[in-house]
């Protein structure tokens, strides 16, 4: 039977990099899908983690709630686990060779391509005005993981469709200049990949969503938590039962439950044997606030601490050695005359 927290990966050691977009308050999704795996990852790889500004202003943002934001993702990531001793945490804009390198690979990828995606499309939706910047958002997230010659990008079933435009670019790449860039390859979770919104189980839980009630906040305090819980969508009948198609919000709230209690989804379905709705609702939102309960102690001894821009400070001193020179060589390899 599958455990699904904790997740071990036995591989030799890999250069891994991942993500975060300061666009709103981080999520439960954003946490199950991603942050665990993050924490996990640490201790058997070279792990570079990201809060990509630079993706989250190709949507509108207040700039000082954008720049709070920045810095509170940062806190979180550390507060969910991440130890500044193990992996690298930095801000994108503070390495410039990311902007840089998505410049150069906007010229070895397609208009077509960028078109195909299925984020830009869903996030283009209902907007009158349409930044260039979120259309090629998918590049710069290529310059992101190629500067680092990643081996693994771990993340939520929503980027696998830019990480294989990732792959794509890197092979073409290759190709035309010669063997530069690792072709990297995505890791995303077994279960929890997809954590969807509370008040609607057909759609992925996000954190920029403008209804509160549809996400868990990582800060959320219990009573906001029991309260999101009480109130998200179920589905008829009265079985609690794992079944996506025809119950989906039942079957999103057994991932939940399964994952913050550490149970397989079949030991999960165990617990609420002749139980109904108004049961799993409980112990989804005890099993959430324990979840939450020691990040959100570590995040407040973090704010106090002033740790945060430490951590900041010397992460980007170690992601600008290890891209610069990757920067340089692609530089060379484009043809351009060396200053
Ligand atoms: N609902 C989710 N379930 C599982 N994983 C998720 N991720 C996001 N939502 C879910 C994963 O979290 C990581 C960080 O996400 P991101 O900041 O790059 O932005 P996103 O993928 O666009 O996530 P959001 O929360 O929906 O942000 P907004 O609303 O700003 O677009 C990624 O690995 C993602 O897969």
């Amino acid at each position: 039977m599958t455990r699904l927290s904790g997740a071990k990966y036995h591989l030799p050691m890999k250069r891994v990099f991942s993500g975060v977009q300061p666009s709103g308050n981080l999520t439960l999704g954003n946490y199950l899908g991603a942050l665990r795996q993050f924490v996990a990852l640490q201790h058997e790889h070279e792990c570079f983690f990201c809060v990509v500004d630079l993706h989250a202003i190709t949507v509108p943002q207040d700039p000082s709630l954008l720049r709070a934001k920045t810095e509170e993702v940062a806190a979180l990531l550390l507060a969910a686990g991440l130890d500044p001793t193990r992996m690298t945490l930095f801000v994108q804009s503070h390495v410039p060779a990311h902007a840089e390198l998505c410049w150069i690979l906007n010229s070895v990828t397609t208009f077509g391509e960028l078109g195909r995606m299925t984020q830009f499309k869903d996030k283009a939706k209902g907007r009158k005005s349409v930044s260039a910047g979120l259309f090629n958002y998918p590049i710069l997230m290529a310059a992101d993981i190629l500067l680092y010659r990643t081996h693994l990008v771990p993340v939520g079933a929503d980027q696998k469709q830019h990480l294989e435009l990732t792959r794509e670019v890197a092979q073409r790449f290759n190709s035309r200049y010669g063997e530069t860039f690792v072709v990297p390859e995505p890791l995303i979770p077994k279960v929890g990949a997809r954590i969807m919104a509370l008040d609607d189980p057909t759609s992925k839980m996000s954190k920029s969503s403008e209804v509160p009630a549809s996400y868990i906040a990582l800060l959320d305090p219990p009573d906001t938590v029991r309260a999101k819980v009480a109130r998200a969508v179920t589905d008829s009948g009265r079985e609690v039962r794992y079944a996506p198609q025809e119950k989906p919000g039942v079957s999103n709230l057994l991932v939940i439950y399964a994952l913050c209690s550490d149970k397989s989804i079949q030991e999960a379905e165990r617990d609420f044997e002749g139980a109904g709705y108004a049961d799993l609702k409980r112990a989804v939102a005890e099993s959430v606030i324990e979840t939450l309960r020691p990040l959100q102690a570590r995040y407040k001894d973090l704010t106090v601490s002033g740790e945060v821009h430490e951590v900041l400070a010397a992460g980007r001193r170690r992601a600008a050695e290890v891209a610069g020179p990757v920067l340089e060589e692609v530089k060379d390899k484009v043809g351009l005359l060396r200053a």
